[in-house]
This record gives C-alpha cells, structure tokens and sequence, in this order.
C-alpha cells in the first residue's frame, strides 16, 4: 500500500514491483508497486475534487491543520527518524536532529503563516474605486521531490502549497519514498480533507513525467538535478503550468587570509560531510588563500581521518553511506578521474570490511584542483571537497562565481567589509559570512543560475504558490461614468 490517494492507503496499478533498500546494508526495507498513469490520474482528479472546499477554508481552519500537524509529527518524531535514516542511509543522530525537527518547525511556521497572506493594502487608487489584491491559491500543485532529504523535501513542497489554499500531489524519488507518504497520512489525520495531499510513488519517467504533464495540473514544483529540472519544464511548457525549480548547488567556500582558520576548517568538514554530501547546499568547492592553503588543507584531512563511518542506527556514526550503488560508482568515477589532474590528500575510497556491503564512501579532500575540470564544475553530491588557492580578493570572488551553479556559498573573514563586498558579489541565493548550512523556516531558499527559481521555506514561498489579483471596485455608484466618453457619447 504505497500510493496515498484521496485520504487512503493504495496499492500501485502499475505492475511493476520495486525494492525499497537500506543502502547501509543492501537489505530490503519494503517492497512497493509502483504508481502507474492511472494512480497519477487518480491522484489528481482527488486533489481536483478536494480544492474547492480546502481553497475556501478560512485561515484559521488551514493553520489549524498545520498546527495539529506538527503536534502528531512531533508524537512520531522517532519513528519518522528511524524510516527516514534506513530508507535514504541517515546517521540516525542527523535524522533525530536535523530532519524530523526541522520538519516539525516548518509545519509549525506555515500553520502560523497560513494566517497572514498578505497583499498589498486596499486604497482609492483612481478616486473612483477601491482597488484591493486577493492572493488566491493556484489550483492543483504537482511536485516532484528528490532522495537526499526524503521528509525535509516533501515538507518544503507540501507544506506551503496547502498552506496558501491549493491541494498537492506529490511524487517522491522512487528509492525513498516511505517518509512523504507518512507526511502525508498525518496531515490527513490533522484534519486535512481526504485528497488535499497526495502521494505518489513511482519512477520519474513514469509517474513523475506524467505528473508534470498533466492537464489538470496547475503548477509543478520541483527539486532535483538541473538536468532533470530543465526536461520537467519543457514537459510543464506543454501545457502552459507554473513552473519552481529548486536544481543543483556546487556551493563555494571562500576562506580569506583574515579567516578564523580553526572555525574555517571545522566549518568546512560539518558543510562537506552533512547528509555525507548529499546536500545541495553543501561546501563543495573551498577556495582558500594561500597564505592559509597548506594549513587549512592538512587540517580538513587530519578531521577527515577521525570521522566515525559507520552503520546508520549507531548513535556515534558520522558518516553514512551515499544513497544507491549507482550514486556510489558516480561518486567514486569523478575521483578517480580527478586523479589526473589534481592530488587525493584523504580518502578517495570505498571502505572495507562490514562496510562494503553497503555505499560508502570515505571522506575525502581533493586538493590543486584544475579550473574546469569535471571536479570543479560537476556537482559530486558525496564527502568530496575540492580544494583550490587564491591570491587576492578579486581572484576569490571570480573563482566562486565560476560556476553554473548559484544555490549557496560562503565567505569566512573577521573584516566587516570584506564580508560585506563577498555576501554582494557572490551570486547565490544564500550567502553565509562565517558559518556554512544552518537553515531556518523564516528565510528563504533557493537559487540563481542554474540552481532554479522560486523560493521553498519562508513567506516568500507563497509568491510560488499563490497567484494576485486585483479587485476594482467602483464607489461612486455613478451610471455614466465620466471615461465613458473616452469610448463612446452619445449623439446630442
Ligand atoms: P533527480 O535525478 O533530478 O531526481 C529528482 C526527482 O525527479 C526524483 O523524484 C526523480 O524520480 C524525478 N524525475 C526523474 N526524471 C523525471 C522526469 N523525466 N519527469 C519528472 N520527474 C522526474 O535528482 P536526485 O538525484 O533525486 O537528487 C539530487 C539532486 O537534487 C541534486 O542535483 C541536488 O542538488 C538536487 N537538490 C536540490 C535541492 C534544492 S533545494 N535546490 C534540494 C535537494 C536536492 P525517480 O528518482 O524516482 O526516478
């Protein structure tokens, strides 16, 4: 039963069976039957059915749901946090402490901004009328999500979407769906009606192609690859949908000649390894100075050789592994192929004895790095960090620009100035001075460039999943209004 459609539990029509595996291990944790075109076709028509009623519910109504939400999901926090860290390889400590609660606080945060969906304020604009903005909800949302952060992901797309007033079908990555359809089930059992969200799991050529096309959906929203990003909205052109994209990140780390080089070099291993580098926000390119470069380079890989890899369930576990053998072998190809070119200070290898049964990877920093090679511009999505020096700010600045990439970056420095001139000139949807990766509900994110558009988390948010229209309404009762005669007066 792995489709949640119209407030219940399904089975996949379309015949093909898939095994959901642990890739800490290679074990099955569940075998699913994938949706098929007419799950999709079913999931859709009871979001459609669901949106007339849910799109008219008051504020209070909406945020109520949200806020019961958050409540239940805090009663499964540990439950969420154990499916979560088998189905997409978590250490279970970053899935107890950064997943589920960062999930629960979003839910929390839209409960409370379903409340206040500001437009701009009503006035007499013309002197003749009162002009108001009504922000309205879209329609049906059709949303994609990718594996690294299975819960977190559907969050971001389910949670502002209903929050605004629209319904939701989303199609989880295939390898990892467990998480979004519990999401799903206790929004239901919050209270939203049945069919205000749905799920969908199935492959993306499949399922996912079909959802983006889909007539009677009103918006796509989508994160994943740029690649992947650019076939959906060709899809969604087709029939003329709202499009969000939320794609890759290959985000620099600029660490200035004034750096804190202790904070610089802790920083970069907690934003290189987070979610074993799975995150598209993570440090994948540090451009250091090279006053500070043979330092800083020694000291990520003296911190790389102490990190604890090792089986998900262990509370003590750092690293865990990547998320499939085919993400493994892409990650372990674009080392290797570095090799070339630039020098493997640490790791650069898979792990042996218990470990190889499962994908890991072992933490590794790549240092000289050649500009324009496949490890500089390609996102590698594992515990890679490219190394590279600079001489002065202006090279710094250019070289964390010289990516087609724009999601996040950051610059460590004490100089207020040079912060200031970095968190300016970088072209990023995120700038961090002295810290790399805290999120948080109340801001923004999502990317210039390459990296998409449109914002998940935050109030800016509603600007992807509410349309604005304008209501002129006249106040002078007049019949014969006086720009009638602009078009047309009357003979005589
Ligand atoms: P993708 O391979 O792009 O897959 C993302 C989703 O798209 C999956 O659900 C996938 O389904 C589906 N999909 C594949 N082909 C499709 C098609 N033709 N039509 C519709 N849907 C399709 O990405 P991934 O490997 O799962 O995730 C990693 C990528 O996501 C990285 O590039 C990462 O940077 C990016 N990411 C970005 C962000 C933000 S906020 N910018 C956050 C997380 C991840 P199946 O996998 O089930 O086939």
């Amino acid at each position: 039963m792995h489709q949640f459609i119209g407030g219940e539990h399904r089975s996949g029509t379309s015949g093909t069976p898939f095994e959901v595996l642990d890739p800490s291990t290679g074990d099955v944790v569940e075998e699913v039957l994938l949706a098929g075109p007419e799950d999709v076709d079913a999931a859709v028509g009871a979001a459609r059915a669901a949106f007339g009623e849910w799109s008219r519910a008051t504020p209070v109504e909406r945020a109520t749901v949200l806020a019961r939400a958050a409540t239940l999901l805090e009663e499964r926090a540990e439950e969420l946090a154990r499916v979560e860290s088998r189905h997409a390889g978590k250490p279970i400590r970053l899935a107890r402490e950064f997943d589920v609660p960062g999930t629960v606080d979003n839910t929390a945060f839209f409960g409370a901004a379903a409340r206040r969906l500001d437009g701009m304020a009503s006035a007499e604009y013309s002197g003749d009328h009162t002009s108001s903005i009504r922000r309205e909800p879209i329609g049906v949302v059709g949303s994609v999500s990718p594996w690294n952060y299975p819960l977190q992901m559907a969050a971001w797309k389910v949670l502002p979407a209903v929050a605004a007033g629209n319904t939701i079908v989303l199609k989880p990555a295939e390898i990892t769906p467990l998480t979004s359809l519990m999401l799903a089930e206790v929004l239901t059992e919050a209270g939203a009606a049945p069919g205000v969200v749905n799920v969908v799991t199935g492959s993306g050529p499949v399922a996912g192609q079909h959802l983006v096309g889909h007539p009677d959906v009103a918006m796509t929203s989508f994160t994943g690859s740029t690649a992947v990003g650019r076939q959906v909205m060709a899809t969604a052109a087709a029939t003329g949908k709202r499009v969000h994209l939320e794609l890759g990140g290959k985000a620099p780390f600029v660490v200035f000649d004034d750096a804190d080089l202790e904070a610089a070099v802790h920083g970069a291993v907690a934003a290189n390894l987070i979610n074993a580098g799975q995150d598209c926000t993570a440090a994948a390119r540090a451009i250091v100075h090279r006053s500070l470069y043979d330092d800083f380079v020694a000291g990520v890989a003296d911190l790389y050789r102490q990190v604890r890899t090792g089986p998900t369930d262990d509370e003590a576990t750092d690293l865990g592994p990547l998320s499939s053998r085919t993400h493994l072998d892409k990650v372990a190809g674009m080392v290797e192929r570095a090799r070339a070119d630039a020098t493997v200070v640490c790791g650069g290898r898979s792990p042996g004895g218990d470990l190889a049964r499962g994908c890991y990877y072992e933490p590794t920093v790549v240092s000289d790095v050649a500009l324009g090679s496949e490890l500089w511009t390609d996102e590698v999505f594992g515990p890679v960090l490219a190394v590279v020096p600079f001489d002065d700010d202006d090279e710094a600045i250019r070289l964390a620009n010289d990516t087609e990439y724009g999601l996040a970056a950051s610059a460590w420095t004490r100089d207020t100035y040079r912060a200031g001139r970095a968190s300016r000139e970088i072209r990023a949807g995120c700038v961090w001075v002295n810290d790399h990766i805290p999120i948080i509900s109340e801001m923004p994110h999502g990317g210039y460039k390459h990296s998409g558009f449109g914002k998940d988390m935050s109030a800016y948010s509603f600007d992807e999943y509410t349309q604005v229209k304008h209501v002129m309404h006249d106040i002078t009762g007049i019949a014969r209004k006086g720009w009638h005669r602009t078009v047309f007066t009357l003979p005589g």
